[in-house]
């Protein structure tokens, strides 16, 4: 059923040139239900991101979506439907964000970009405030950048602020731009993991957008067009044997910046690129991820969705929902580690311990059932985020995200992990360190 439907959309609908052969539509159409059933679970937050992937594949389920979106509006129109002055000045100041709060620039601009995405567009009037608060929590992430060497949030979002600005033709300061392509030229997108590629990536969509509009200087065309050709050449020396660019996770975003320069049928680096991210569609497990997967798997770009025009869309994706993986009749052995080598900390070594579990547990699981040290019961916290819990606490140190300190997970050999604590799966005998790193 699925593959006669994906060959009538082959025959009907023209190819996009830098979408996925029409061998691995199954898989594409795949993932697309999972993405759509994730979307569909009860008690997750709606995430702008997951609503793009969403929007941008081939086929929808259309009133699912329109629930989705009315569910995201209810959260950022609420935040962010009015101005500046009226929040700040509102008797119920306090359900509203706070000014001097973290911005939120990077699932404002995701909002944003989302809103493009939707068919018929949104009244106009809807987009005017939000896109105040992103010009000034923007405006707030430059003057961060200026004060400590880097925006208040971090690169990518600041480019993905940039880059919905400019999506919705939308000016942004020259002096905002001039420190993105600062940034870029010194190469400061990396951080703690080394992985620069998916801000590099994000960077350069915003780069790409810019030069193409109208009120930019010609010699500010040039440079943004020189940048994008610097990230793009990065983008392909960060091709590994395997063809993917940087990691599984990285790579969607980076076949983007193919996409959106129109080079995916020139760039050999997109095609092998292409072939990589097939073999890893398992991988692919959280809602936000499986958003950028989309978005590459289906020939899209964010910077596409300025020129989307509303047609016919397919009204025939059907969800499908993940079992939870059962545990394995072994057990398992995992020992583990937290460390914590700031000088805020009470010791180096806050933990060490074994921890048994059933085969295949998580290492979310793992942290449920580690046993107290001493007088002291294990326990953490995390934050649902679209890519699943992101642990913010353990043993009572909260990691401060102003202080750019995070809880890293490591593995025995100190190599970071690339992916979360739901998703990550430790094997018998291994050992995982927890440790409170700055990036
Ligand atoms: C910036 C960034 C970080 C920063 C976030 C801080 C900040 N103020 O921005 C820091 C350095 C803290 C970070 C940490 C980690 N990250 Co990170 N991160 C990113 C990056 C480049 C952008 C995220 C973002 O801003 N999204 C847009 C905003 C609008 O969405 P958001 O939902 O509000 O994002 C917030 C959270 O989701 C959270 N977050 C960031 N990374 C991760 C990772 C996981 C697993 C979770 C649950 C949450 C989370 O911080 C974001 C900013 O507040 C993405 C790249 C990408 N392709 O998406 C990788 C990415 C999401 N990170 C990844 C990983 C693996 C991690 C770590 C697990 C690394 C490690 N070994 O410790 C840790 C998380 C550990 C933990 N405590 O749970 C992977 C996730 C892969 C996957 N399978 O889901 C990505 C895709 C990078 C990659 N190519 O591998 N990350």
């Amino acid at each position: 059923m699925w593959l006669l439907l994906a060959l009538l959309q082959a025959a009907v609908l023209p190819a996009r040139p830098c979408e996925a052969p029409a061998e691995a539509a199954v898989a594409v159409r795949a993932l697309g239900a999972r993405l759509l059933g994730v979307a569909m679970e009860p008690g997750q937050d709606a995430d702008p991101g997951v609503y793009v992937g969403l929007r941008l594949g081939s086929e929808h389920d259309l009133r699912v979506e329109q629930r989705y979106v009315q569910r995201l509006q209810d959260v950022f129109q609420g935040r962010y439907g009015r101005s500046l002055h009226a929040a700040s000045h509102s008797s119920h100041g306090h359900r509203h964000r706070n000014k001097s709060s973290m911005p939120e620039t990077g699932r404002l601009a995701l909002y944003l970009l989302g809103l493009r995405a939707t068919c018929p567009l949104p009244d106009p009037a809807l987009l005017r405030f939000p896109v105040t608060w992103l010009k000034y929590y923007l405006e707030k992430d430059w003057a961060g950048s200026r004060q400590h060497g880097h925006p208040l949030t971090s690169f990518y979002q600041y480019s993905l602020g940039v880059l919905a600005l400019c999506v919705h033709h939308k000016r942004v300061r020259e002096e905002v731009i001039q420190r993105l392509l600062v940034a870029e030229r010194h190469r400061h997108f990396g951080h703690a993991d080394g992985n620069a590629v998916d801000t590099e990536a994000v960077a350069a969509l915003a780069f790409a957008c810019l030069e193409k509009e109208r009120h930019i200087r010609a010699g500010l065309a040039a440079e943004l067009r020189a940048a994008v050709h610097r990230a793009r050449a990065r983008l392909v020396e960060a091709q590994r044997a395997n063809g993917l660019i940087g990691n599984t996770f990285s790579t969607p975003l980076a076949m983007q910046v193919f996409i959106a320069t129109d080079t995916c049928r020139t760039q050999p680096a997109y095609g092998r690129a292409m072939a990589a991210l097939l073999q890893h569609l398992d991988t692919f497990t959280t809602a936000a991820t499986m958003a950028q997967a989309l978005l590459a798997l289906n020939g899209r770009s964010y910077l596409g969705i300025s020129s989307m025009q509303c047609q016919e869309e397919l009204d025939t994706l059907m969800p499908v929902f993940l079992e939870p993986a059962a545990p394995g009749p072994r057990n398992v052995t995992v020992r583990l580690v937290v460390e914590c080598p700031v000088p805020e900390c009470p010791q180096q070594l806050l933990y060490d311990s074994s921890v048994p579990a059933p085969a295949g547990a998580s290492l979310l699981d793992l942290l449920r059932a580690a046993p107290p040290q001493g007088s002291q019961n294990f326990t953490f916290e995390t934050q649902d985020t679209a890519y699943g819990p992101f642990l913010t606490s353990v043993l009572g140190m909260a990691a401060w995200p102003k202080e750019r300190h995070y809880w890293q997970l490591l593995s025995g050999v100190g190599s970071s992990l690339q992916t979360g604590i739901a998703d990550y799966r430790p094997e018998d005998g291994s050992t995982v360190i927890l440790r409170l790193s700055k990036w």
